[in-house]
């Protein structure tokens, strides 16, 4: 065991390797947990981490790395973020559980009434807290249900919903989320989802083309919910073209289709705005948070229509664990944080500064077929270069080298030829060009 070191933001913001990635007390530990740990809970970068905050993780050989992968969308406020770690030492010490279903606590609602302003649309909204995303997307589909009594469910190719039952079925990608794992939840059905790079359509197009599938091959009045990322997140960060949504939106209403908004990856300031589906002002019905609402803490969410999220039955939604009192304290914390340094406007600044290193990379990298994104949410598909054939070697062989190096990017994709860059929004603009430095010198070193 390490002792525990100070993190968050006064942690000093530099990359310094004082050793290969991974060192020799990473490499120790990497042994323990091949011991300990089940195989199939892999690692991506395997160096064991002390202290975290502003936009480094340091680690127990005592190296700094700078982290633009904010641990898949999480610590949006940064790690240790001063609010969050306040509320959370204040509600340990208060108490740290009571099951808000047996006895209730100000921190669950407080939570809620946040949500209630924070989302997109200003009807009456209800909100229910869950532990973890999947279970958020799943009881959005429980609730779309009983308020349709229908029982299909529409979702998307490269969709990534979670990895329970329902939710795998949800989930597009076989390898590594579903091969072996079913037989799945029944009455998914998938649509084409408008992907620019690869299908050229107008947003109207590619909504057409999908609304074609949905409307032959289950039938509007089937449908109980539209289950959608507004920006997807491990299919690729695929931004759909402008008037996919709106209309896709637009056809869920005249049919009475829940519109379900999944923002657990784009959603809490990531984006630049609060939430994805504001840019083209889309009301969802329902929306489902998680990831960044709590800075790092396990909490999750389903806001929607005070009349929809009504229809269950008391007793029909919660969980041990749901809205537990430390994960509230941690999210008021962390919206505390976004509203006061507004965030959105720096998710705004970073996706500035990450847009034009990565255009600069892409007029020298032909291997660089798209640089996509909004906000603090932004990626580069590699391609065989002239083509739209995945690279997905070259997206390795760049990721390891950038590992190496100190500087942790995580991939995504159907195909794993996807960059995603989603920094904290708490990193300096200096480490910020630094980083943008080492995938430059990774893309030079790899062809
Ligand atoms: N919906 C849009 O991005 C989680 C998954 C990492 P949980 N994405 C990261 C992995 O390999 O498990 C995610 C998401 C969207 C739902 C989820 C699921 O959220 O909190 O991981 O259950």
């Amino acid at each position: 065991m390490t002792d525990s070191v100070a993190g968050g933001p006064s942690l000093p913001q530099e990359r310094r390797l004082v050793t290969e990635i991974p060192g020799p007390a990473s490499l120790e530990r990497l042994d323990r947990k091949k011991a300990f740990v089940a195989d199939g809970v892999g690692t991506t970068l395997p160096v064991f981490v002390v202290a975290a905050g502003g936009g480094v993780l340091v680690d127990v050989d005592g190296n700094s790395l700078i982290d633009l992968g904010s641990g898949i969308a999480v610590t949006t406020v940064g790690n240790a973020a001063p609010a969050v770690a306040r509320n959370v030492h204040a509600q340990v010490d208060a108490f740290t559980h009571t099951c808000f279903m047996v006895t209730p606590y100000d921190g669950y609602v407080d939570v809620c009434e946040k949500l209630a302003q924070l989302t997109p649309g200003d009807h009456a909204k209800k909100t229910a807290l869950f532990n973890s995303g999947a279970e958020a997307v799943e009881n959005a589909v429980k609730i779309a249900r009983v308020a349709t009594g229908r029982d299909a469910v529409a979702v998307f190719d490269h969709a990534y919903h979670g990895r329970t039952n329902l939710t795998m079925a949800m989930t597009a990608k076989n390898m590594p989320y579903k091969n072996g794992f079913g037989p799945f939840a029944g009455e998914i059905y998938r649509a084409p989802m408008s992907y620019p790079l690869r299908d050229g359509l107008t947003g109207g197009q590619a909504a057409a083309r999908a609304i074609d599938v949905l409307d032959k091959q289950v039938g509007a009045q089937n449908l109980a919910c539209i289950v959608i990322e507004p920006i997807l997140g491990e299919g690729g960060f695929v931004v759909p073209a402008p008037g996919f949504l709106p209309a896709l939106a637009a056809w869920a209403k005249d049919n009475g289709i829940v519109f379900v908004a999944d923002e657990i990856q784009s959603g809490f300031c990531r984006t630049g705005d609060w939430f994805a589906s504001d840019h083209e002002g889309v009301v969802p019905d329902l929306v489902t948070a998680a990831k960044g609402i709590a800075g790092g803490l396990p909490l999750a969410a389903v806001t929607g229509r005070a009349d929809l999220m009504d229809s269950v039955h008391v007793g029909g939604l919660g969980g041990t664990y749901g809205g537990n009192p430390i994960a509230c304290a941690a999210a008021l914390g962390a919206i505390e944080e976004m509203e006061g340094g507004r965030l959105t406007e720096r998710a705004r600044e970073i996706g500035a500064i990450m847009e034009r290193r990565l255009s600069e990379l892409r007029a020298v990298h032909d291997v660089i077929a798209d640089v996509r994104g909004r906000g603090a949410m932004m990626a580069i598909e590699l391609c065989k270069p002239g083509t739209t054939e995945p690279d997905a070697a070259r997206t390795a062989a760049v990721a390891a080298y950038c590992h190496k190096n100190g500087v942790v990017v995580l991939t995504c994709g159907t195909w794993g030829n996807v960059f995603r860059f989603l920094p904290p929004l708490s990193i300096s603009d200096e480490l910020l060009d630094e980083a943008f430095d080492v995938v430059a010198e990774a893309l030079t070193a790899t062809m």
